[in-house]
């Protein structure tokens, strides 16, 4: 395909509640929105760098600049063979994984309307819905959180994660199952502890959960390591998972049980499909994370999700958890028996507004060949 325009925008969405985690309160949705020309076809990619180096070390600047600078001059009025291929030359470039990703996501779409197939189907994905979970915030009071599980789980989602932090981590997880009793339950500490908290994990430990996410720094495979030999409950790394190498080592070391796969945290949907596949042939569940996005980056994430291998339930919550209005229409939707299902048009397989895209959009730029 030849790559005739890249148009790039920066997104600004109230959120219809604050979201907020170990490292931060969010109040807005930003990310970057990347459109690719090519072949008179057009992909949309979503690159999910927020304001702030809080989650990872991008932010929506850093993903712009390296955009404008590095990942789309080369491409204008050049053929890319392949989002794999665009993958791969972009390598020389150390990190972004953000950037990157929003650009391959774009390229992946083309590719797929190109073959007149869903993305899930040219991903290798073989569900038509996948079952989800939703990703709870810390509150202010643990009754406030048990009325948010409450609400979530009457709209039918089956699997509830908690954000947790030191001083709110034993009391809300223990009041949740006392309240809701065997549901499938699961925290993230967002790397907000070390190895010396580990009690607080073995306490964790009696609380049967599906699993317990970035307990410690997100660069600390060792310690990991450690702290998972002396627990039942399944460690699952989120933020120390940066590319293949890194799911490798993660398993060599013990440092995980299971694997939260960020396309956007791991440069790129070719990137989430071999560390998928790694998994797989070790037996290593891999379940979908989120990073809040809009109905462009959740298309996306559907589709990866199709995978065989991801087999707990994903961070993909319909489009009115967080938004009043998404970019797409119709929005994703919660089925009854909580799963979504995934697009089945071709490409992401959803009808972007361009009037919503517009009135969201604080700063636009166009390269052309
Ligand atoms: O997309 O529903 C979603 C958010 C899921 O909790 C979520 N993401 O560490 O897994 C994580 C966080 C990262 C984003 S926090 C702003
Ligand atoms: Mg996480």
């Amino acid at each position: 395909m030849r790559v005739e325009a890249v148009e790039l925008r920066q997104i600004e969405m109230k959120l219809r509640a604050p979201f907020e985690t170990s490292f931060g309160r969010e109040e807005d949705k930003v990310c970057l929105l990347v459109r690719v020309r090519a072949g008179g076809l057009e992909g949309w990619g979503e690159a999910p760098a927020g304001i702030a180096p809080l989650y990872n070390e991008e932010t929506s600047e850093t993903a712009w600049s390296v955009l404008e600078r590095f990942l789309i001059p080369p491409l204008l009025g050049k053929q890319v063979p392949s989002p794999q291929a665009f993958a791969a030359g972009a390598v020389h470039i150390r990190r972004h994984h953000m950037a990157k990703a929003g650009l391959e996501a774009a390229l992946w779409d083309i590719a797929a309307q190109r073959q007149g197939l869903p993305l899930s189907r040219l991903l290798g994905g073989e569900r038509a819905a996948v079952s989800v979970g939703v990703s709870l915030g810390i509150e202010p009071t643990v009754d406030a959180l048990l009325e948010r599980v409450a609400d979530y789980l009457g709209r039918g989602y089956r699997r509830i994660k908690v954000k947790i932090k030191p001083g709110w981590d034993i009391e809300p997880t223990r009041r949740i199952r006392e309240r809701f009793g065997d549901i499938l339950l699961q925290v993230d500490a967002n790397s907000a502890y070390d190895l010396a908290d580990a009690a607080t994990f073995k306490a964790l430990d009696a609380f049967n959960l599906l699993l317990i996410e970035q307990p410690l720094a997100e660069d600390d495979m060792v310690d990991h390591a450690a702290l998972q030999a002396q627990l039942r409950t399944p460690i699952c790394l989120d933020e120390s998972i940066v590319h293949e190498r890194a799911a490798k080592a993660a398993l060599q070391l013990g440092a995980c049980r299971v694997i939260n796969i960020k396309q956007a945290r791991v440069g790129g949907l070719s990137a989430a499909v071999a560390i998928h596949d790694l998994c797989r042939a070790q037996g290593v569940p891999v379940w979908c994370g989120g990073m809040l996005e809009t109905g462009i980056g959740r298309a996306a994430n559907l589709a990866l999700t199709s995978l065989p291998n991801f087999t707990l339930p994903a961070d993909l919550s319909a489009s009115d958890r967080y938004f009043a209005e998404d970019l797409i229409d119709p929005p994703v939707t919660l089925n009854t028996d909580g799963t979504i299902t995934v697009p089945t048009g071709v490409g992401l397989g959803v009808h972007i507004v361009p009037e919503r895209v517009e009135r969201h959009t604080v700063r636009m730029a166009r390269f052309t060949a």
